[in-house]
């Protein structure tokens, strides 16, 4: 088939999970178009059957604000013209999925020919944070409700779309994934040694966009209280607007020469592989997908208790779930984990099995190619 995959470029979940499908879908022979402002993050080897496609939107200056939706609606247009595309498939509906539909209504208001089919996938903030914003909430519902089918990446998302937007419509559940192959523990050489020179320090790790829904500050009050407990280290993975914050903190609980601020990294595997906890304690998180390439990679996760996180994770089985805040809970799991290597090695194994189960690449990739084949 021939695809347009719109997406996101900077470091996010919905970006790597639509950089990732569009690899597999080239890889399985399809024709994939990646469209979006700049080449995404995740994209860096060549796969035949695959191009990107950079949308560029000039200023002028009158405007004041970058007129994104346009340049985009407008990319998508050429490319669906130039090479027929029977799937847009838009990734995060703000305003991807807006972009896409007023492509198709372009299309097909100058062609007798029934325009590509849109397909869009709803990651968790366009819904829950942006989209709900009585700002955008009302385009948001227009745009999903006029996609030809529209997924979310857990249960707990599709719920919330249908509370917090006048959506009638179904939407179907397909969750997100990686590649089992690639993604499971490898220690490279003396990685462990740069950032725990003594064999006893255990090492801590949080990756994100370090935005304030991460609760980066939760992050470094957990880390406090285990590194009081036992010699450790914290791994800072990512960037964004609370490193400040983070930094703050670490100073004020004094344990600032205790963490490592690594920025952000393409390629977490080496890193994930060297960490005996991962952190998540999200205000909310429609998936988590940090948390699976952590379970993946053998490092146990103690998480909030919030959206998609249940259905990745199984409390006191594959991993920790507490409220939102309880920082003392997060801390005393975290704490069981690195004191006793039984569970460490139980939930370890539990969760490396349940990421192999239900989100490896290989069941993932047929559910979308399905979905497309149906509304095409
Ligand atoms: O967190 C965001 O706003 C960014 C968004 C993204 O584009 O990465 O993250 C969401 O999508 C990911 C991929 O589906 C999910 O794994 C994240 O849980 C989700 N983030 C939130 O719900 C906060």
């Amino acid at each position: 088939m021939n695809i347009g995959i719109v997406c996101y470029a900077s470091m996010g979940g919905s970006g790597i999970i639509a950089t990732e499908l569009a690899m597999a879908l080239a890889d399985r022979g399809h024709d994939v178009h990646m469209i979006s402002a700049d080449q995404p993050f995740r994209l860096d080897t060549f796969h035949p059957g695959l191009s990107f496609h950079q949308v560029q939107t000039p200023s002028y200056p009158l405007f004041r604000e970058p007129q994104y939706l346009l340049s985009l609606a407008n990319t998508v247009v050429r490319i669906a013209r130039e090479r027929r595309l029977e799937i847009v498939h838009a990734h995060y509906a703000v305003p991807h999925a807006t972009a896409a539909v007023l492509a198709r209504q372009v299309l097909e208001a100058s062609s007798a020919e029934r325009g590509p089919r849109v397909v869009t996938t709803l990651h968790g903030t366009d819904i829950t944070i942006v989209g709900a914003d009585p700002s955008y909430s009302e385009i948001v519902a227009f745009s999903i409700d006029q996609s030809d089918a529209v997924t979310a990446v857990s249960e707990s998302l599709r719920r919330s779309t249908c509370r917090e937007l006048a959506v009638h419509r179904d939407i179907e559940v397909i969750p997100n994934f990686l590649d089992c192959d690639r993604y499971r523990r490898r220690e490279p050489p003396g990685l462990r040694n740069r950032y725990a020179a003594d064999p006893g320090t255990r090492i801590v790790m949080h990756v994100s966009n370090f935005r304030p829904v991460k609760r980066l500050d939760s992050v470094v009050e957990i880390f406090a209280r285990l590194a009081s407990r036992v010699p450790a280290t914290l791994l800072l993975v990512g960037d964004g607007p609370e490193l400040v914050t983070a930094r703050r903190i670490a100073r004020e609980l004094d344990v600032a020469g205790q963490v490592h601020y690594l920025g952000a990294q393409e390629d977490v595997l080496p890193l994930l592989s060297i960490a005996d906890l991962f952190l998540l304690p999200s205000e909310q998180e429609s998936f988590g997908l940090a948390a699976l390439e952590a379970m993946a990679c053998g490092a146990p996760v103690v998480a909030s208790n919030a959206g998609g996180l249940p259905e990745v994770i199984d409390h006191g089985v594959t991993g920790f779930l507490h409220e939102v805040g309880d920082i003392e809970a997060m801390a005393r799991s975290g704490l069981a984990l690195l004191n006793d290597p039984g569970l460490h090695r139980r939930v370890t194994a539990a969760a490396v099995q349940r990421v192999r189960e239900l989100f490896c690449i290989n069941r993932v990739i047929p559910m979308y190619e399905s979905l497309y084949r149906r509304v095409v």
